[in-house]
């Protein structure tokens, strides 16, 4: 494995180290305001619509060349200041040969749910090969984002694994609370499994071309924390592992996790994204006014009337002053049913507003 970028990386080659979102997640002003979407790639655009019909979603994400069209859709559109690569947090399981398949209106559901230590010792290992498709699909990105950067990602174990152990999307994630405590030398068994695939997905994205990565702990809210602390954060330390010291910024969200946030960002990262629970002000005072930090718009609003939006978004750019940096963001994903029009001008507005 490589110890640093290669000097065709859009980061070493200055492409994109200037760029408006490197600079906010550096903790610098930049030129324009930055900002992306979180699910910015995805049913709210027709266009992708159009280019996913007939082709299941983990297919769509193995093709390079639509993978690579559909992260570059909302680029194009919106004139968003980062590509989030098109893929999914259980990709590096399908690619280590798990039975999982993501079901339409479900989510991700396995073949075989994942909950002895006999079924974690049978986990078939991620092989850096099989992750080819991910690197041409980031490379042909790239090519054709030129100064704007990619942001690649993975989900943090306890998501992966939230997935694993329920077998299916779920509310509370019971099983993966429950093993952590009935049975922790399982559970650390599947969390370092699942740290080491996203690892690997990570590493082999930003290797690719992509300039930051985001560690997705979406379901990091439903723990406690003295259970973050002891039963997930060394594993999301480990999923990091493999794209530390590169020079891409590291970004760590979740939802519902304003009580854990200093300990997310004990993990190692340079950024936080909030969830639209709490004010970036406040979030900014829980880490001690040093953690640049991205959101945290109530997705909610979009389909507010746009007054309320433009004082909503208003109230978040005031509030994301007090930190060292800012990026733009919605607090979780960008529901199924937002008019695009409305992230478009979105965008307009908050690249017109100035320091
Ligand atoms: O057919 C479709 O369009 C299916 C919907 C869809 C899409 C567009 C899924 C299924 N995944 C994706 C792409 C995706 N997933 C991206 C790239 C697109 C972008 O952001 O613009 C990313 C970053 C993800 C990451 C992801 N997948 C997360 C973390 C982010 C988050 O939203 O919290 C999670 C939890 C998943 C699991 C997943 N995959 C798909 C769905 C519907 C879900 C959630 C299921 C659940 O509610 O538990």
């Amino acid at each position: 494995m490589l110890q640093a970028l290669p000097a065709a990386h859009p980061l070493v080659s200055g492409a994109t180290s200037e760029s408006p979102l490197i600079t906010a997640y550096r903790g610098g002003k930049p030129s324009r305001r930055p900002v992306w979407f979180m699910r910015q790639a995805g049913r709210s655009l027709p266009e992708y619509r159009e280019v996913r019909r007939g082709i299941s979603m983990l297919d769509s994400c193995l093709k390079p060349e639509l993978a690579a069209e559909i992260t570059l859709q909302p680029v194009r559109r919106h004139d968003v200041d980062a590509g989030i690569f098109f893929s999914d947090i259980v990709i590096p399981l399908k690619l280590a040969g798990v039975g999982v398949d993501i079901v339409p209106g479900v989510g991700p559901v396995l073949e075989h749910p994942v909950r002895t230590a006999d079924d974690v010792a049978k986990l078939p290992k991620l092989d850096w090969d099989a992750l080819e498709p991910i690197r041409e699909a980031v490379r042909l990105t790239v090519e054709q984002l030129g100064s704007t950067p990619l942001i690649g990602f993975a989900g943090a174990p306890f998501t992966l694994a939230a997935y694993m152990v329920e077998g299916r999307p779920s509310r509370d994630h019971l099983g993966p609370r429950t093993m952590m405590h009935a049975d922790p030398d399982t559970w650390k068994a599947l969390a370092q499994w699942a740290a080491d695939a996203s690892g690997l997905f990570l590493r082999a994205q930003l290797e690719a071309g992509a300039s930051a990565a985001q560690l997705f702990d979406s379901w990091a809210g439903s723990l406690g924390l003295a259970d973050y602390e002891r039963f997930v954060a060394p594993a999301s330390a480990r999923a990091l592992d493999p794209v530390r010291g590169l020079g891409a910024p590291l970004i760590h969200f979740g939802t519902g996790t304003s009580e854990i946030l200093g300990a997310m960002h004990g993990v190692g990262v340079d950024v936080i994204g909030v969830d639209y629970r709490l004010p970036l002000g406040e979030a900014n005072r829980r880490l001690g006014g040093t953690v640049p930090l991205q959101g945290n718009i109530d997705p909610a609003l979009l389909s507010a009337p746009w007054e309320v939006l433009e004082s909503h978004v208003r109230e978040v750019i005031a509030a994301g002053e007090s930190a060292p940096g800012h990026v733009l963001n919605l607090g979780h994903g960008v529901p199924p049913e937002t008019d695009p029009e409305v992230l478009t001008r979105l965008v307009s507005l908050i690249h017109s507003i100035g320091y």
